[in-house]
Protein backbone atom coordinates (compact mmCIF):
# COMPACT_ATOMS: atom_id res chain seq x y z
CA UNK A 1 0.00 0.00 0.00
CA UNK A 2 1.52 3.36 -0.72
CA UNK A 3 2.35 5.55 1.88
CA UNK A 4 1.57 8.43 0.28
CA UNK A 5 -1.14 11.13 0.89
CA UNK A 6 -4.02 11.88 -0.90
CA UNK A 7 -5.13 15.18 -2.34
CA UNK A 8 -8.49 14.56 -0.46
CA UNK A 9 -6.00 13.59 3.06
CA UNK A 10 -4.28 16.60 2.40
CA UNK A 11 -7.05 18.99 2.08
CA UNK A 12 -8.55 17.77 5.00
CA UNK A 13 -5.67 18.57 6.94
CA UNK A 14 -5.12 21.58 5.57
CA UNK A 15 -9.14 21.99 7.07
CA UNK A 16 -8.90 20.58 10.21
CA UNK A 17 -5.14 20.80 11.41
CA UNK A 18 -3.77 23.66 9.98
CA UNK A 19 -7.12 25.33 10.21
CA UNK A 20 -6.62 26.90 6.83
CA UNK A 21 -9.23 26.25 4.54
CA UNK A 22 -13.19 25.87 5.28
CA UNK A 23 -15.24 22.97 4.13
CA UNK A 24 -17.03 24.58 1.52
CA UNK A 25 -13.59 25.62 -0.04
CA UNK A 26 -11.93 22.26 0.21
CA UNK A 27 -15.31 20.91 -1.35
CA UNK A 28 -14.78 23.61 -4.12
CA UNK A 29 -10.77 22.19 -4.28
CA UNK A 30 -11.76 18.45 -4.43
CA UNK A 31 -14.37 19.21 -7.12
CA UNK A 32 -11.79 21.38 -9.28
CA UNK A 33 -9.39 18.72 -8.94
CA UNK A 34 -11.73 15.74 -10.07
CA UNK A 35 -12.27 18.20 -13.21
CA UNK A 36 -8.91 18.34 -14.02
CA UNK A 37 -8.89 14.37 -14.47
CA UNK A 38 -11.72 14.63 -17.02
CA UNK A 39 -9.96 17.10 -19.09
CA UNK A 40 -6.37 15.14 -18.88
CA UNK A 41 -8.43 12.21 -20.06
CA UNK A 42 -9.70 14.07 -22.81
CA UNK A 43 -6.38 15.77 -23.59
CA UNK A 44 -4.56 12.46 -23.41
CA UNK A 45 -6.59 11.01 -25.90
CA UNK A 46 -5.40 13.76 -28.92
CA UNK A 47 -6.00 12.16 -32.19
CA UNK A 48 -8.04 9.43 -31.26
CA UNK A 49 -10.69 11.19 -29.32
CA UNK A 50 -11.20 13.85 -32.07
CA UNK A 51 -10.34 16.64 -29.63
CA UNK A 52 -7.52 18.33 -32.01
CA UNK A 53 -7.59 21.30 -33.96
CA UNK A 54 -10.01 24.43 -33.81
CA UNK A 55 -13.75 24.65 -33.01
CA UNK A 56 -13.98 26.84 -35.79
CA UNK A 57 -14.52 29.91 -32.82
CA UNK A 58 -12.91 32.87 -31.23
CA UNK A 59 -12.73 33.39 -27.67
CA UNK A 60 -13.25 36.96 -25.73
CA UNK A 61 -9.44 37.27 -26.50
CA UNK A 62 -9.97 37.21 -30.42
CA UNK A 63 -8.18 34.00 -30.10
CA UNK A 64 -8.89 31.19 -32.47
CA UNK A 65 -10.45 28.51 -29.85
CA UNK A 66 -9.65 24.89 -29.98
CA UNK A 67 -12.10 22.26 -29.40
CA UNK A 68 -9.93 21.44 -26.39
CA UNK A 69 -10.05 24.55 -25.01
CA UNK A 70 -14.12 24.21 -25.30
CA UNK A 71 -14.15 20.82 -23.90
CA UNK A 72 -12.37 21.60 -20.59
CA UNK A 73 -14.29 25.14 -20.01
CA UNK A 74 -17.31 23.04 -20.47
CA UNK A 75 -15.77 20.02 -18.10
CA UNK A 76 -15.33 22.78 -15.48
CA UNK A 77 -18.55 24.44 -15.76
CA UNK A 78 -20.32 21.50 -15.32
CA UNK A 79 -18.29 19.85 -12.68
CA UNK A 80 -18.40 23.20 -10.48
CA UNK A 81 -21.97 24.15 -10.93
CA UNK A 82 -24.52 22.30 -8.92
CA UNK A 83 -21.77 22.24 -5.58
CA UNK A 84 -23.31 24.63 -3.43
CA UNK A 85 -20.18 26.15 -2.91
CA UNK A 86 -19.70 28.52 -6.05
CA UNK A 87 -21.80 32.01 -6.29
CA UNK A 88 -20.44 32.53 -9.81
CA UNK A 89 -17.38 31.47 -12.21
CA UNK A 90 -15.41 33.52 -15.22
CA UNK A 91 -12.75 31.98 -17.83
CA UNK A 92 -10.70 33.03 -20.23
CA UNK A 93 -13.16 31.30 -22.61
CA UNK A 94 -15.81 32.80 -21.60
CA UNK A 95 -16.65 36.96 -22.73
CA UNK A 96 -18.60 37.29 -18.76
CA UNK A 97 -19.18 35.45 -16.11
CA UNK A 98 -20.90 32.54 -15.30
CA UNK A 99 -23.89 32.92 -12.86
CA UNK A 100 -24.88 29.32 -10.94
CA UNK A 101 -28.36 28.61 -12.17
CA UNK A 102 -31.19 29.33 -9.38
CA UNK A 103 -31.63 25.59 -9.58
CA UNK A 104 -28.70 24.96 -8.19
CA UNK A 105 -27.41 26.14 -4.26
CA UNK A 106 -25.12 29.13 -4.24
CA UNK A 107 -21.88 29.06 -2.44
CA UNK A 108 -19.88 32.10 -1.20
CA UNK A 109 -16.79 31.43 -3.73
CA UNK A 110 -15.80 32.92 -7.28
CA UNK A 111 -13.81 30.64 -9.24
CA UNK A 112 -11.67 32.11 -12.00
CA UNK A 113 -9.75 29.65 -14.81
CA UNK A 114 -8.10 29.53 -17.91
CA UNK A 115 -9.10 26.42 -19.03
CA UNK A 116 -6.56 25.14 -21.27
CA UNK A 117 -3.35 27.26 -21.25
CA UNK A 118 -0.93 27.26 -23.93
CA UNK A 119 -3.49 25.22 -26.38
CA UNK A 120 -1.09 26.42 -28.95
CA UNK A 121 0.90 23.37 -27.93
CA UNK A 122 -2.01 20.53 -27.98
CA UNK A 123 -1.73 19.58 -31.56
CA UNK A 124 1.98 19.23 -31.37
CA UNK A 125 1.89 17.20 -28.39
CA UNK A 126 3.76 19.62 -25.82
CA UNK A 127 2.66 20.44 -21.90
CA UNK A 128 -0.47 22.51 -21.61
CA UNK A 129 -2.70 23.18 -18.53
CA UNK A 130 -5.21 24.77 -16.24
CA UNK A 131 -4.90 27.69 -14.17
CA UNK A 132 -7.64 28.22 -11.50
CA UNK A 133 -7.99 31.40 -8.72
CA UNK A 134 -10.78 31.33 -5.99
CA UNK A 135 -11.43 34.11 -4.43
CA UNK A 136 -14.58 34.75 -2.02
CA UNK A 137 -17.93 36.57 -2.97
CA UNK A 138 -17.63 40.35 -1.64
CA UNK A 139 -19.62 40.36 1.66
CA UNK A 140 -23.10 42.31 1.20
CA UNK A 141 -23.13 41.70 -2.23
CA UNK A 142 -27.19 40.15 -1.84
CA UNK A 143 -28.04 37.38 -3.77
CA UNK A 144 -26.67 38.81 -7.18
CA UNK A 145 -23.02 38.83 -8.01
CA UNK A 146 -22.09 41.46 -10.82
CA UNK A 147 -18.63 40.84 -12.63
CA UNK A 148 -17.50 43.87 -10.40
CA UNK A 149 -17.60 41.48 -7.56
CA UNK A 150 -14.66 39.68 -9.29
CA UNK A 151 -12.22 42.64 -9.77
CA UNK A 152 -10.68 41.97 -6.65
CA UNK A 153 -6.67 42.00 -6.23
CA UNK A 154 -4.86 38.87 -6.61
CA UNK A 155 -3.71 38.83 -2.69
CA UNK A 156 -7.44 38.30 -1.80
CA UNK A 157 -7.30 34.61 -3.27
CA UNK A 158 -8.08 32.33 -0.88
CA UNK A 159 -6.60 29.22 -3.42
CA UNK A 160 -4.86 29.18 -6.32
CA UNK A 161 -3.15 26.54 -8.36
CA UNK A 162 -2.88 24.67 -11.66
CA UNK A 163 -2.73 21.22 -13.35
CA UNK A 164 0.07 20.43 -16.16
CA UNK A 165 -0.87 17.67 -18.69
CA UNK A 166 2.52 16.39 -19.46
CA UNK A 167 4.72 13.29 -19.10
CA UNK A 168 2.67 13.50 -15.86
CA UNK A 169 -0.55 15.03 -14.94
CA UNK A 170 0.52 17.35 -11.60
CA UNK A 171 -1.87 19.55 -9.44
CA UNK A 172 -0.37 22.38 -8.33
CA UNK A 173 -1.83 23.78 -5.30
CA UNK A 174 -1.52 26.86 -2.76
CA UNK A 175 -3.99 27.63 0.24
CA UNK A 176 -2.09 30.15 1.79
CA UNK A 177 -0.08 27.56 3.68
CA UNK A 178 3.27 26.84 0.78
CA UNK A 179 2.91 25.12 -2.36
CA UNK A 180 2.30 21.15 -2.61
CA UNK A 181 2.30 19.09 -5.75
CA UNK A 182 -0.17 15.80 -6.59
CA UNK A 183 0.85 13.47 -9.14
CA UNK A 184 -2.55 11.80 -10.84
CA UNK A 185 -2.18 7.91 -10.00
CA UNK A 186 -4.07 6.79 -13.23
CA UNK A 187 -4.29 3.12 -11.31
CA UNK A 188 -6.09 4.71 -8.44
CA UNK A 189 -7.46 7.20 -10.25
CA UNK A 190 -6.53 9.77 -7.70
CA UNK A 191 -3.95 12.48 -6.85
CA UNK A 192 -1.30 11.49 -4.64
CA UNK A 193 1.02 14.48 -2.73
CA UNK A 194 4.36 14.12 -4.12
CA UNK A 195 6.42 17.24 -2.96
CA UNK A 196 5.26 19.99 -0.28
CA UNK A 197 6.67 23.03 0.89
CA UNK A 198 7.82 23.44 -2.60
CA UNK A 199 10.53 25.77 -2.97
CA UNK A 200 12.32 28.16 -5.33
CA UNK A 201 16.30 29.03 -5.44
CA UNK A 202 16.91 32.78 -4.86
CA UNK A 203 19.44 32.67 -7.54
CA UNK A 204 19.06 31.24 -11.00
CA UNK A 205 20.28 30.60 -14.44
CA UNK A 206 18.45 30.25 -16.43
CA UNK A 207 15.70 32.51 -18.08
CA UNK A 208 12.42 32.39 -20.21
CA UNK A 209 11.18 34.28 -22.99
CA UNK A 210 10.33 34.70 -26.35
CA UNK A 211 13.28 35.94 -28.05
CA UNK A 212 11.58 36.29 -31.22
CA UNK A 213 10.10 39.75 -29.45
CA UNK A 214 13.32 41.31 -28.39
CA UNK A 215 13.47 44.18 -30.99
CA UNK A 216 9.82 45.33 -29.24
CA UNK A 217 10.80 44.71 -25.57
CA UNK A 218 11.39 47.97 -23.86
CA UNK A 219 14.97 49.21 -22.59
CA UNK A 220 15.17 47.07 -18.87
CA UNK A 221 14.25 44.20 -20.26
CA UNK A 222 17.01 44.37 -23.50
CA UNK A 223 19.18 45.12 -20.58
CA UNK A 224 18.30 42.23 -17.89
CA UNK A 225 18.73 39.84 -21.12
CA UNK A 226 21.99 41.59 -22.94
CA UNK A 227 23.65 41.14 -19.94
CA UNK A 228 22.61 37.01 -19.48
CA UNK A 229 23.43 36.69 -23.10
CA UNK A 230 27.26 37.91 -22.26
CA UNK A 231 27.91 35.23 -20.15
CA UNK A 232 30.27 34.52 -17.65
CA UNK A 233 32.46 37.48 -19.56
CA UNK A 234 29.87 39.87 -19.26
CA UNK A 235 28.56 42.02 -15.55
CA UNK A 236 26.32 38.41 -14.83
CA UNK A 237 30.10 36.62 -14.43
CA UNK A 238 27.89 33.17 -15.64
CA UNK A 239 26.38 31.68 -18.58
CA UNK A 240 22.66 31.58 -18.85
CA UNK A 241 20.65 29.07 -20.33
CA UNK A 242 17.01 30.11 -22.21
CA UNK A 243 13.80 27.96 -22.07
CA UNK A 244 10.40 28.79 -24.02
CA UNK A 245 7.69 26.47 -23.79
CA UNK A 246 4.91 28.81 -25.34
CA UNK A 247 2.69 27.27 -22.01
CA UNK A 248 2.78 29.12 -19.16
CA UNK A 249 1.85 26.60 -16.90
CA UNK A 250 4.91 24.04 -17.92
CA UNK A 251 7.33 27.14 -17.61
CA UNK A 252 6.03 27.80 -14.29
CA UNK A 253 6.04 24.14 -13.26
CA UNK A 254 9.54 24.26 -14.05
CA UNK A 255 10.57 27.34 -12.41
CA UNK A 256 8.47 25.84 -8.68
CA UNK A 257 11.18 22.54 -9.71
CA UNK A 258 14.09 24.27 -10.52
CA UNK A 259 14.31 27.92 -9.82
CA UNK A 260 14.22 30.05 -13.39
CA UNK A 261 12.88 33.74 -14.45
CA UNK A 262 9.64 33.53 -16.89
CA UNK A 263 8.79 36.75 -18.31
CA UNK A 264 6.58 38.18 -20.82
CA UNK A 265 6.78 41.52 -20.23
CA UNK A 266 5.09 45.00 -21.86
CA UNK A 267 6.11 45.52 -25.95
CA UNK A 268 5.92 47.70 -28.42
CA UNK A 269 3.91 45.59 -30.59
CA UNK A 270 0.54 46.59 -29.00
CA UNK A 271 1.86 49.49 -26.88
CA UNK A 272 -2.05 50.05 -25.16
CA UNK A 273 -1.73 46.98 -23.74
CA UNK A 274 0.05 46.63 -20.71
CA UNK A 275 0.92 42.92 -21.55
CA UNK A 276 -0.19 39.74 -23.36
CA UNK A 277 -0.89 37.56 -20.01
CA UNK A 278 -4.32 37.82 -18.49
CA UNK A 279 -4.06 38.93 -14.72
CA UNK A 280 -7.30 37.50 -13.29
CA UNK A 281 -6.75 33.99 -14.06
CA UNK A 282 -3.15 33.63 -15.16
CA UNK A 283 -0.70 35.86 -13.88
CA UNK A 284 -2.56 36.01 -10.27
CA UNK A 285 -2.78 32.62 -9.72
CA UNK A 286 0.95 31.73 -10.69
CA UNK A 287 1.78 34.81 -8.71
CA UNK A 288 0.61 33.53 -5.67
CA UNK A 289 2.02 30.07 -6.40
CA UNK A 290 5.36 31.47 -6.85
CA UNK A 291 5.56 34.02 -4.05
CA UNK A 292 4.22 30.81 -1.55
CA UNK A 293 7.53 29.38 -2.69
CA UNK A 294 9.99 32.01 -1.98
CA UNK A 295 10.05 33.96 -5.01
CA UNK A 296 8.50 36.77 -6.11
CA UNK A 297 6.33 38.33 -9.37
CA UNK A 298 6.06 41.62 -10.61
CA UNK A 299 4.67 43.85 -13.78
CA UNK A 300 8.22 45.02 -13.86
CA UNK A 301 7.30 48.11 -11.57
CA UNK A 302 5.24 46.41 -8.95
CA UNK A 303 4.12 43.43 -7.17
CA UNK A 304 1.19 41.73 -9.37
CA UNK A 305 -0.80 40.70 -6.15
CA UNK A 306 -1.10 44.15 -5.27
CA UNK A 307 -2.36 45.29 -8.81
CA UNK A 308 -6.01 46.54 -8.50
CA UNK A 309 -8.25 44.48 -11.68
CA UNK A 310 -10.83 47.21 -13.53
CA UNK A 311 -11.76 44.42 -16.18
CA UNK A 312 -12.14 40.89 -16.07
CA UNK A 313 -9.81 39.70 -18.93
CA UNK A 314 -6.96 42.82 -18.21
CA UNK A 315 -3.23 41.72 -19.24
CA UNK A 316 -0.42 42.34 -17.38
CA UNK A 317 2.95 42.47 -18.36
CA UNK A 318 4.81 39.51 -16.17
CA UNK A 319 7.89 39.11 -14.45
CA UNK A 320 8.02 36.01 -11.97
CA UNK A 321 10.46 33.24 -10.45
CA UNK A 322 13.67 33.09 -8.67
CA UNK A 323 13.58 36.09 -6.24
CA UNK A 324 16.89 37.72 -6.65
CA UNK A 325 16.21 37.90 -10.47
CA UNK A 326 12.88 39.37 -10.38
CA UNK A 327 13.86 41.85 -8.10
CA UNK A 328 16.90 43.12 -10.51
CA UNK A 329 14.28 43.06 -13.76
CA UNK A 330 12.39 45.42 -11.63
CA UNK A 331 14.81 47.24 -10.45
CA UNK A 332 16.60 47.89 -14.28
CA UNK A 333 12.78 49.06 -14.61
CA UNK A 334 12.70 51.32 -11.67
CA UNK A 335 15.87 53.01 -12.10
P1 LIG B 1 3.87 33.39 -27.38
C1 LIG B 1 -0.24 30.63 -24.25
O1 LIG B 1 -0.99 31.10 -25.35
C2 LIG B 1 0.16 31.83 -23.43
O2 LIG B 1 -0.97 32.51 -22.97
C3 LIG B 1 1.05 31.39 -22.27
O3 LIG B 1 0.72 30.14 -21.80
C4 LIG B 1 2.44 31.42 -22.88
O4 LIG B 1 3.44 31.68 -21.91
C5 LIG B 1 2.35 32.56 -23.89
O5 LIG B 1 0.96 32.71 -24.23
C6 LIG B 1 3.11 32.23 -25.16
O6 LIG B 1 3.05 33.38 -25.98
O7 LIG B 1 3.70 34.82 -27.86
O8 LIG B 1 5.30 33.04 -27.07
O9 LIG B 1 3.20 32.36 -28.25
Amino acid sequence: MSNHISLSRYLVEEQRVAGKIPAQLRLLLEVVARACKGISHAVNKGALGGVLGTAGSENVQGEVQKKLDIIANEVLIEANEWGGHLAAMASEEMDSIYLVPNRYPQGEYLLLFDPLDGSSNIDVNVSIGTIFSVLKKPEGSGGGVQESDFLQAGAQQVAAGYCVYGPQTTLVLTVGDGVAMFTLDREQGSFVLTQEKVQIPADTKEFAINMSNMRHWDEPVKRYIDECLQGKDGPRGKDFNMRWIASMVADVHRILTRGGVFMYPWDKREPNKPGKLRLMYEANPMSWLVEQAGGAATNGKERILNIQPTQLHERVSVILGSKNEVDRVTSYHLS
